[in-house]
């Protein structure tokens, strides 16, 4: 009995193989999706998600040094002191010199670690000469997304149904309606807060994750270092439908983003009317 399960298991997994293999190339947008057995992170669209990478790579060079040390240590101990190499072990319980050691030598890692720290923590907090501003709003259970320096206008952003996102051809449940659209090498400064209850705007390429309270207003920025089409989802569990209020933002060139900006104008102008624009144009001044 036992053994026919794990044969059903075995035969589950080879079935569902070729659904993780996946089909390279089955989704318009590739670059910014991450890819079936890849190695590392997701390819970094920001010059934060850049840092991020860096730090990520430097922690792990320090885990993996404490790693073999702790390994080699234990290595010792079982073969020159188990009962049979060392059979009257030593009675010392104090050893001033190690104790010493074993503390500042940890105190001196976690100091070489928060330095870096705080520099990307820093640096991904404010934006130092942000050149535009767009305000996002988390709702139950879509996006909103306000340009109060590109004529003032602002859209809800609804992932699309299952049909339709076959039809475009954008990957499950990552496609949206009204895509959140940037220029490229552009500081876009950008204002998260939430009309109901607590969300979160995590888009990984940019190494964007910002909480967005209800009454509050969170600022971080981004800064597309390439055009194409990126995805995010809500990353705080908000109500049913959070695993359906995706994010796509769309890097265009500056040229391409001043004529969609003129467009959208006139496309949302009827949005207007609920748009909060002096509360945005407050926050910034301040
Ligand atoms: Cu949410």
């Amino acid at each position: 009995m036992t053994m026919l399960r794990n044969w059903g298991w075995f035969a589950a997994i080879l079935a569902i193989l070729p659904l993780m293999l996946g089909a390279p190339g089955s989704f318009a947008v590739e670059p910014s999706l991450p890819a079936n057995w890849a190695m590392g992170m997701i390819d970094a669209a920001s010059p934060v998600k850049d840092r991020i990478h860096d730090f990520h790579d430097l922690l792990l060079w320090i885990t993996a040094a404490i790693v073999v040390f702790v390994m080699a240590l234990l290595l010792i101990v079982i073969v020159r002191f188990n009962a049979k190499a060392n059979p009257t072990p030593s009675k010392t319980t104090h050893h001033t010199g190690l104790e010493i050691a074993w503390t500042l030598i940890p105190v001196l890692i976690l100091v070489a670690i928060a330095a870096p720290s705080f520099r990307l923590l820093y640096f991904l907090d404010r934006a130092p000469n942000a050149e535009m501003t767009i305000k996002v709003v988390g709702h139950q259970w879509y996006w909103s997304y306000e340009y109060p320096d590109n004529g003032n206008f602002t859209f809800d952003s609804y992932m699309l149904d299952e049909k339709t996102a076959v039809e475009q051809k954008m990957p499950r449940l990552l496609g949206v309606d009204n895509r959140l659209v940037v220029p490229v090498d552009t500081q876009v400064r950008v204002l998260v807060t939430s009309a109901d209850v607590m969300h979160s705007w995590l888009v990984p390429p940019f190494g964007v994750q910002v909480y967005a309270f209800p009454g509050r207003t969170n600022e971080t920025w981004l800064q597309a270092k390439k055009e194409g089409l990126f995805f995010g989802q809500c990353n705080q569990i908000c109500g049913i439908n959070h695993g359906f209020m995706p994010i796509a933002v769309e890097v265009v060139s500056k040229e391409k983003f001043a004529a969609w900006a003129k467009e959208a104008q006139t496309k949302f102008a009827a949005n207007r009317s609920g748009v909060d624009g002096t509360a945005v144009a407050q926050t910034v001044a301040q």
